[in-house]
């Protein structure tokens, strides 16, 4: 039952295509939400849990599992995208730094990148490669939503004191971030994840819909999801 109305948020969604390179990106229109975070964090996972799709998203057992940019249209203006999954020991030097340089092209100048999802496995405190996501995000002034992933895997005052923590941590490094509780697995946390996703893509119908994608950064969605920092200060965001 539930199932019918989360479908109903993103019913047309479908694999549009997977790049490896920033050229072969789709056009830089219309509005996007990005998935980022460790390798088997639970990105995949993620999105296919928010867009109530459970097999949009290839997930795997095995770290490393999305290499490559995959994007998946909600509608013909709207895109989730899966980015691959960093810090998996595995992967040689020249796809990092390839991964590095598409990252700071993806992040930096697409200009339809409303916000980013950063999913974090609970379990593990952020390590150097998501501090670096991160710094970057908001380097280049991008909202950013933290997943305090596989929620289920600790008992509920655990999880509450490590969402604690998390907070206590960004705030303490100036890093307007909201975060919360998520669990693809008991969907936890889901409904919440969804609702600023939807947001941050104009779902709601604020957005200028002829041409969305011409208000870049400052456009009524990415206001909006300013607003949706909770808990955090606006001093907090860098502003270089
Ligand atoms: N218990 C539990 N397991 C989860 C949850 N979300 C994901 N997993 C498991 O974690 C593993 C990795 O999930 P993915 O969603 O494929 O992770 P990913 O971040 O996309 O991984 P890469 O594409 O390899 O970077 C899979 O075995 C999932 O079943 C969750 O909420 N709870
Ligand atoms: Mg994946």
């Amino acid at each position: 039952m539930q199932k019918q109305v989360i479908g109903t948020f993103f019913p047309e969604a479908t694999f549009l295509l997977s790049v490896d390179t920033p050229e072969q990106m789709p056009p830089d229109r219309g509005a996007e939400v990005a998935f980022a975070g460790r390798s088997n964090a639970g990105k995949s996972s993620a999105l296919n849990a928010i867009s109530g799709r459970r097999m949009l998203a290839r997930t795997s057992k095995t770290p490393g599992r999305t290499r490559l940019i995959n994007f998946f249209a909600v509608d013909p203006s709207r895109r989730l995208v899966d980015l691959p999954g960093y810090g998996y020991a595995k992967v040689p030097a020249s796809v990092r730094e390839r991964w590095q340089e598409s990252m700071a092209v993806f992040l930096g100048h697409r200009r339809c990148l409303r916000g980013v999802v950063m999913v974090a496995d609970i379990r593990q405190s952020l390590g150097p490669l998501d501090w670096q996501m991160l710094t970057w995000c908001l380097d280049a002034r991008m909202p950013v939503h933290l997943l305090l992933s596989k929620s289920d895997k600790l008992s509920h005052g655990a999880a509450v004191r490590a969402l604690v923590a998390a907070r206590r941590m960004l705030e303490d490094a100036g890093m307007a971030v909201s975060v919360q509780l998520f669990s693809a697995s008991s969907r936890e946390g889901v409904d919440e994840a969804r609702a600023l996703v939807l947001d941050w893509l104009g779902v709601d119908g604020r957005e200028n819909k002829k041409n969305p994608g011409n208000k870049g950064r400052e456009s009524g969605a990415y206001k909006q999801s300013r607003k949706n920092l909770r808990d955090f200060p606006r001093s907090g965001r860098r502003s270089g």
